[in-house]
């Protein structure tokens, strides 16, 4: 039965009747689509949600790759918005696992009665802004046309696969596999010859559980990757209970926090430069014993002084030396790049994976790869034989989502002509020329490279009080102004100069895309300051853009 904010089936030109009926579109039901359909319903308005999967959960529906679970402790990579939620969710392992986290996306969708306004299987195919009708009309790939005021983009940074371009890929004959587009049904490495290409996070969780299953595993790596142990493990319900005893005081205090999270442990009151090596190591130690992230939040100086990276880094180097036995194969697995200038990785046992004597490690920068041949890969001089091949070669990440949907703003200018040089926008949130479209915790924005859970929240509860704004003052429109736009670009870029993250070649700067802009995507100027400037912009009566 149809209601109310849901147009009929229709490839027809929509009716003006059709024109009125819906506030906003949300295309995206992950994490940040789920709270945007919350939220913006509980503000009043008609809104729908356009999934192209068959099921909520965004990322954690994707990646469902053996071993696949978040790098961000589950009590913190939660929503804070609703505490009945956060005290009656009870997570099972510290760092949840990618099942979990499903669980918990389709516990949300059915808790707050969201399915009703969920469209799935409905993968968009245009957005178009109508300028006579001050609307977006919006087309599915199976033809169907849905139009509102407004468009939120809860598409995710890391949605877009990324497949290498590798010659004779399709002439392979046995199983390719990507980790970010898992089948749905398990995979049975037993008895096989599997081949992993990339050594990014997915690779890292992934490739301990193959190596376990297989007959062999040979990885391919063109960058050393840096894991820090996650120590995952049943949560402990004492923990759990001094979490819930005070959860909105560790949600104010993490939002406190640059990354979003973590703020229960305090960075050293020195800068890693100004303390003795004893002292230094001993840190690195506690945090290499408390696990994951922990590690880059020793020192306030980690990303943002070559010098103090080195020491952080070489510590990690040590420590794979001493886990890794044979040393010709240690020593390709010590990155050479700053650590944190791409992403860390959280690992269970993935160096120790290195001294499975039915595990290989290929050094493809040393061996590039030529081919896929019908049965395993050519590099370097050698070839090697496989019957699956997995690639862990991660995505196109922050504009590839959005570039590949046909849209269309203002006078026909669409996004990838606009996103040529970069993906031009003003406080990640809003595109000149692109009226009433919200970009969530996309390029510009703290985005993943803090928690993203806070910068959703964030992001979402904005543009609520933005869109109550606009109609409270009886505006109709609202766009980013090209000169804003171009100032935030700029600070965007002057910000991530003052750190490592441009010395190295990672999917923030789009460097693992062959042909793509080299631009530092997301901010990396910490959460509190930027929700602190997105909050003086809407103080200030949305300065910086052109409201209408
Ligand atoms: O992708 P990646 P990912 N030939 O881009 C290699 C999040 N995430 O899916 O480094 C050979 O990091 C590439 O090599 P190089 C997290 O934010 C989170 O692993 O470009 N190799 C690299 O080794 C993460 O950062 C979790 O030289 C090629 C690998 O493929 C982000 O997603 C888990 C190649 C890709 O690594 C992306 O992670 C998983 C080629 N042509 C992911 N092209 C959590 O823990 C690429 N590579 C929550």
């Amino acid at each position: 039965m149809p209601t109310r904010d849901d147009p009929q089936p229709s490839t027809r030109e929509p009716t003006t009747a059709a024109i009125d009926t819906l506030d906003v579109v949300v295309i995206g039901a992950g994490f940040s689509g789920l709270y945007a359909l919350h939220k913006l319903r509980c503000t009043g308005l008609r809104v729908v949600v356009l999934e192209a999967e068959p099921s909520v959960g965004g990322t954690w529906w994707a990646n469902r790759y053996p071993g696949a679970r978040v790098d961000i402790q589950s009590f913190e990579y939660s929503y804070s918005f609703s505490d009945p939620l956060q005290q009656d969710w009870h997570w099972n392992e510290r760092y949840a696992s990618q099942p979990e986290l499903l669980r918990y996306a389709n516990h949300v969708a059915d808790r707050f009665d969201l399915r009703r306004h969920i469209r799935l299987n409905t993968r968009v195919k245009s957005a178009h802004f109508d300028e006579a009708h001050q609307r977006w009309r919006i087309s599915s790939e199976d033809g169907r046309q849905w139009t509102a005021r407004f468009i939120v983009t809860a598409i995710g940074p890391l949605s877009s696969p990324n497949t290498p371009a590798f010659e004779g890929l399709s002439s392979f004959e046995g199983q390719v596999l990507h980790t970010a587009a898992w089948p749905h049904e398990p995979v049975d490495f037993t008895g096989r010859d599997v081949a992993v290409v990339g050594t990014g996070s997915s690779a890292v969780q992934l490739i301990p559980l193959i190596a376990a299953q297989a007959r062999t595993l040979t990885v391919f790596q063109r960058t050393a990757a840096y894991a820090v142990p996650a120590h995952n493990g049943p949560l402990d319900p004492e923990r759990e209970r001094q979490v819930k005893a005070d959860y909105a005081g560790l949600r104010a205090r993490n939002r406190k926090m640059r990354s979003g999270f973590g703020s229960e442990l305090a960075p050293h009151p020195k800068p890693a430069v100004a303390v003795s090596d004893a002292e230094r190591d001993a840190m690195f130690e506690e945090r290499w014993r408390i696990g994951g992230f922990s590690l880059l939040g020793a020192f306030v100086d980690l990303l943002t002084d070559l010098r103090a990276n080195e020491h952080a880094a070489e510590f990690v180097r040590k420590k794979i030396r001493q886990i890794v036995r044979d040393p010709s194969t240690a020593a390709a697995l010590c990155p050479t790049h700053p650590i944190g200038c791409k992403r860390l990785c959280v690992d269970s046992g993935y160096y120790d994976t290195y001294n499975r004597p039915n595990v290989t490690l290929v050094d493809v920068s040393r061996e590039p790869i030529h081919a896929i041949t019908p049965s395993g890969l050519a590099s370097g001089a050698r070839s090697h034989t496989f019957d699956t091949l997995v690639l862990a070669t991660g995505f196109d990440a922050f504009t590839g989502p959005m570039t590949r949907i046909d849209l269309c703003g203002r006078g026909g200018v669409t996004i990838q002509d606009k996103w040529r040089g970069g993906p031009l926008n003003y406080l990640g949130l809003s595109i000149a020329g692109f009226p009433n479209l919200f970009n969530l915790v996309g390029p510009g924005s703290t985005s993943a490279f803090t928690n993203v859970m806070v910068a959703l929240e964030q992001h979402v509860d904005w543009i609520a009080d933005c869109i109550a704004w606009l109609d409270a003052q009886g505006h109709t429109t609202i766009e980013a102004s090209a000169e804003a736009e171009a100032r935030w670009i700029t600070f965007v870029n002057a910000v991530a100069q003052q750190t490592i993250l441009l010395s190295c070649n990672s999917w923030y700067l789009g460097a693992n895309i062959p042909g793509k802009p080299r631009v530092f995507m997301p901010l990396a100027d910490g959460f509190p300051a930027y929700a602190q400037r997105c909050a003086e912009v809407a103080r200030d009566g949305y300065a910086g853009f052109i409201v209408q």
